[in-house]
């Protein structure tokens, strides 16, 4: 424990014990615990001559919608089948006590399942599709259809979207793509929730992924600290006023204590 608190700056655990309204930016990492890959994680199987960061485009989706579903189908499986870490944990109960926001970069359900409201989810989630023409969300029984409650297909085969019960076009996942915008509600509860923070914890992130990499900047500007909770050197660590270098299911629940 003590060689774990070294990785702390005290200011960071002062900061930690006397702040009052909190924002989280929150990335993969912050599920990596509870066994979901990160983005940058190569894939395996059908998807294997695809990096993720391929997958999640427009563009896969035109040229492979069957490959592009089955991997988001099998992907909301794998998140069904796993379970929030000490990290998630630690901020729903700190939310108990301070006010505290988190704007997630995730589109899993994890901090949800931990007991947390979520303010925005900035890239949407695993388990809203609609669709891809007129946005209508998809029907209850089409999604009753994909099992999501389903274990991981080992072997899964491509599978064709189903089409939109309305206008025939396909329903496509929930999730924001390469080059498509942000849910611009979402967008903005987060940057506010930034700008008013006496504290910014940027968790578990690369920090490569613009704009909501951008988002603590508007909390630097004001003079609002900001601790990055990385075990890696990030895009955003030469910004941070504190780094620590733990993973988040181990930092999380050191600070609250
Ligand atoms: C741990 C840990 C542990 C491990 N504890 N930590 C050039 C410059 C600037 C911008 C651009 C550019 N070229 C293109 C762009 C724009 C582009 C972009 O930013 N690209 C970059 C790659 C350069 N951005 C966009 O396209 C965005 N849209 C946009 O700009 O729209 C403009 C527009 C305006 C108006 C109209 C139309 C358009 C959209 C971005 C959408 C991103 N979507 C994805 C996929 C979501 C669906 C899905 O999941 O399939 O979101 S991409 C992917 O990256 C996913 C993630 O949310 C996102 C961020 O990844 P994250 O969370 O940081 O994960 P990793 O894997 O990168 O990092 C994990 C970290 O965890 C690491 O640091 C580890 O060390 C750490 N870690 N274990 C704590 N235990």
């Amino acid at each position: 424990l003590n060689s774990q608190l070294d990785a702390f700056d005290p200011a960071v655990l002062d900061l930690a014990r006397t702040a009052r309204r909190v924002a989280v930016l929150s990335g993969a990492g912050v599920s990596a615990e509870s066994g979901v890959p990160t983005f940058r994680t190569p894939e395996t199987g059908l998807w294997s001559r695809y990096s993720p960061q391929e997958l999640a485009t427009p563009e896969a989706w035109e040229d492979d919608p069957a490959v592009v579903w089955s991997w988001y189908v099998q992907r909301a499986r794998m998140v069904r089948g796993v379970q929030p870490n000490a990290g998630h944990r630690a901020l729903a109960r700190w939310a108990q006590d301070v006010e505290l926001t988190i704007s997630t970069q995730n589109v899993d359900d994890l901090h949800e399942r931990a007991g947390s409201r979520v303010l925005s989810h900035l890239h949407g989630s695993l388990f809203e599709f609609r669709c891809e023409s007129c946005e209508r969300p998809a029907d209850r029984w089409q999604i009753g259809e994909l099992r999501l409650d389903a274990p991981v297909d080992t072997d899964p085969q491509p599978l064709e979207p189903p089409e939109c019960l309305e206008c025939d076009a396909r329903i496509r996942p929930g999730v924001v793509w390469f080059g498509e915008a942000l849910p611009w509600d979402a967008f903005e509860a987060a940057e506010q929730s930034m700008t008013e923070a006496d504290l910014v914890l940027v968790i578990g992130t690369s920090g490569i992924v613009q704009p909501a990499a951008s988002l603590p900047l508007a909390a630097l500007g004001l003079g609002v600290p900001v601790v990055e909770i990385n075990p890696e050197a990030t895009e955003f660590s030469a910004y941070a006023d504190y780094t620590v270098r733990l993973p988040s299911g181990t930092a999380l629940p050191l600070m609250m204590a």
